[in-house]
């Protein structure tokens, strides 16, 4: 399946939806001329990281948030991918008829028809203002926590999964998808390189995503492509290092800028078959008898007693 990952470069305050959503229907004709069928863009990919300031919810629903999806900014998009013939998915900011605000990522497939919706669940960050903090993570504040679980898609035979961004970090989000079969998991990231909470190394920020993209592809023998949004977006900076990851763990495709980058690889979905028949075969080897606590707790908690 030839796959690819778009990775946008910055996406400033003064950017508007229009000049955004060329860059994508520019990387979307880039991905198809190379081969692509599917292509990963970035979680928020509409608007900058706009979590990073401080403003009441209903600026930020009237600035950066979209009431339907498609609609009259992003439709060139999928206009050009109805014309190429190529799927993709897409991270923006959802507001519904009902007034409920998530952080979500679309499913299209290759006849641009909305197929699958997910709403991010592990969202990091704070809620309160930290008016001494560089700069604020308000994704509790403004976004709900999903609503839709970790849903898994079938496109063109192959079982699609999604999430977004922080999800990456936690490994229930790829069993979740792993144990509805996926093939495939897409994501989008916008990660800063700075921790707000503590001086942690910036180089940190590179390698944790590196490790939870590598270890829950091969974990979990599927294959994963995550598309960032990166740079110094009106100054703050954002990890790049998009990739594609084989369910072997091997990072055969990476992005090498902080600029609208299209990375792609031929994706051979026999390999991860291969994994999940000889090493995670789940119904063969897995005990959840003796996994209840990743379901029972949520916060750490004392040892069980012992048998
Ligand atoms: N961004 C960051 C991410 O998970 C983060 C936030 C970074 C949390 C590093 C913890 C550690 O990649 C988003 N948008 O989730």
């Amino acid at each position: 399946m030839g796959l690819a990952v778009a990775q946008m470069g910055p996406v400033n305050l003064a950017d508007t939806r229009a000049v955004v959503v060329k860059r994508l229907v520019d990387m979307l004709r880039e991905a198809a001329a190379r081969g692509a069928e599917f292509v990963v863009f970035p979680e928020l990919a509409l608007t900058t990281f706009f979590p990073r300031y401080w403003m009441e919810e209903a600026e930020a629903v009237e600035r950066f948030f979209e009431k339907s999806m498609p609609n009259d900014d992003v439709q060139p998009l999928f206009d050009a991918a109805r014309e190429l013939s190529v799927g993709f998915y897409l991270g923006y900011a959802e507001i519904t008829p009902e007034g409920r605000r998530f952080n979500t990522a679309v499913l299209v497939d290759r006849q641009a028809r909305v197929i699958g919706k997910y709403r991010k669940i592990h969202l990091p960050g704070h809620s309160d203002h930290k008016p001494d903090a560089p700069f604020q993570h308000l994704e509790k504040k403004f976004f709900e926590v999903g609503d839709l679980g970790f849903g898994v898609w079938e496109m063109d035979e192959t079982n699609i999964g999604m999430c977004l961004c922080n999800d990456r970090r936690w490994p229930e989000t790829y069993r979740v998808m792993s144990l509805q079969s996926a093939e495939l998991i897409v994501l989008g990231y916008n990660t800063p390189s700075h921790n707000i909470h503590w001086n942690e190394p910036v180089h940190w920020r590179t390698t944790t995503h590196e490790i939870v993209l590598q270890a829950s592809a091969y974990q979990n023998a599927v294959w994963v492509a995550a598309a960032g949004k990166c740079g110094y977006e009106d100054g703050y900076h954002m990890i790049g290092s998009s990739m594609i990851v084989a369910p072997s763990g091997e990072i055969v495709a990476r992005a090498s800028y902080e600029e609208d980058e299209v990375i792609t690889a031929n994706i051979d979905l026999e390999l991860g078959r291969s994994f999940r028949e000889h090493v995670f075969n789940f119904a063969k080897h897995r005990s959840p008898q003796h996994y209840k606590l990743i379901v029972e707790r949520t916060g750490a908690g004392d040892p069980l007693p012992k048998p």
